[in-house]
């Protein structure tokens, strides 16, 4: 079924067709105007109104005979909809006709805010909007009920408008808290207690079958719809794309931030905890050390990777700060507090990871991060 959007659009465009003439696109997104939140849906939004525009070139090209410019990106529209600074723009153009082209002065703008779509060419006298209020802001009513999820009945949600956190300031879990407290959404935190085992419980299986924090439960995820999610990388990932913070907004130094978040999950992670493990908690009595040795020896390699990473760098994605910090921070503090590991794994060694662990611990929003939920 047809979106009611394409069809307007469809129609605006065809307007444009009318006028005999080639036209040059260009798609600004206004995205300072932007409720973060409202990133993910205007970027849907957006790839519609790219569908729309690539087959009105295609047409544009088929009925009037025109050359497409072989320069142009392939798509008339180039998204980073990610942008939370003022209106990035890439234009794409496509050649016309020359008599279309001369009558082309200032193009086909189409800009894309909170309240509207508008569809602008001076040349044409063509000037239409589209309101987007409904698009972009689905009424609250279409929120489902979060009292319908089980963790509910467990935790009761004080602000079902908010996001929920399921968690407890652990290395993993607190991630999830410093990016909430970094990036001001809102939220209502909730205690999952390892002393009670809550973790076990159906309830917050429901929404883990794993039973491991850190869990969430968005009442407005993708679509207005609510989405919980388990994992701390991947709900790092969802509230990054979904505030449109703390991840770069090019698509290469996206997937090189996924990268080394993935380093931090795959490798960091797992590696530190076990010399927690075999150094600080139960496993410290087994009178063979080899187990510890293995995973000091391969959390040293891994500080090795960290440090030559930061070296000259402020941040592991060099002046960003990004979830990839954030991920990696509280397990390298964890390491030389909690499991006080520092002297055992040598972490003089590593200058650059104390520089930047320093840095990390400064920031306020970390500070606030590392004691939600507070414990009971
Ligand atoms: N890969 C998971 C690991 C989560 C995890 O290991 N959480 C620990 C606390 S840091 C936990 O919930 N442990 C409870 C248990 O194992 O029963 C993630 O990153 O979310």
């Amino acid at each position: 079924m047809r979106a009611p959007l394409l069809e307007q659009l469809e129609r605006l465009l065809g307007d444009v067709l009318q006028a005999q003439a080639s036209v040059r696109l260009r798609l600004e997104v206004a995205a300072d105007q932007l409720a973060q939140n409202q990133l993910t849906r205007a970027r849907d939004l957006l790839t519609l109104v790219t569908a729309v525009l690539d087959q009105f070139r295609h047409q544009a090209a088929l009925w009037r005979g025109l050359a497409l410019d072989k320069t142009a990106a392939p798509c008339p529209v180039a998204l980073d909809g990610s942008a939370a600074s003022a209106a990035p723009v890439r234009p794409a153009n496509f050649a016309g006709a020359e008599a279309g082209a001369s009558r082309d002065p200032e193009g086909l703008s189409c800009k894309i805010d909170l309240a509207r779509l508008t569809l602008h060419s001076p040349a044409f006298r063509l000037k239409r909007s589209i309101p987007l209020a409904s698009t972009l802001l689905p009424p609250k009513a279409t929120m489902t009920d979060l009292s319908t999820f089980l963790v509910t009945q467990k935790w009761p949600a004080q602000h079902p408008d908010r996001l929920q956190l399921y968690s407890l300031p652990t290395p993993n879990g607190v991630k999830v808290s410093i990016l909430l407290e970094e990036t001001s959404l809102p939220y209502e935190a909730h205690l999952v207690s390892f002393e009670t085992n809550d973790q076990t419980s159906p309830e917050f299986l429901s929404l883990n079958p794993n039973n491991k924090i850190p869990a969430i439960l968005d009442p407005d995820g993708p679509g207005g719809k609510p989405l919980a999610l388990f994992e701390s990388g991947a709900i790092l990932i969802y509230l990054a794309e979904k505030t449109g913070q703390l991840m770069p907004r090019d698509a290469a130094g996206r997937y090189e931030t996924i990268q080394w978040l993935m380093f931090q999950m795959g490798g960091i992670g797992p590696m530190f905890g076990q010399v927690g493990f075999f150094h600080q908690f139960a496993g410290k009595d087994y009178d063979d050390k080899r187990p510890r040795d293995r995973y000091v020896a391969e959390s040293k390699r891994l500080l090795g990777v960290l440090e030559r990473r930061l070296l000259g760098r402020s941040w592991l994605m060099g002046d960003d700060y990004t979830i990839a910090d954030i991920a990696t921070f509280p397990w390298v503090r964890a390491l030389v507090g909690f499991y006080d590991a520092g002297d055992l794994v040598g972490i003089k060694d590593y200058p650059n990871v104390e520089r930047v662990l320093a840095a990390f611990v400064a920031r306020p929003a970390v500070e606030r991060g590392l004691a939600i939920p507070k414990r009971g």
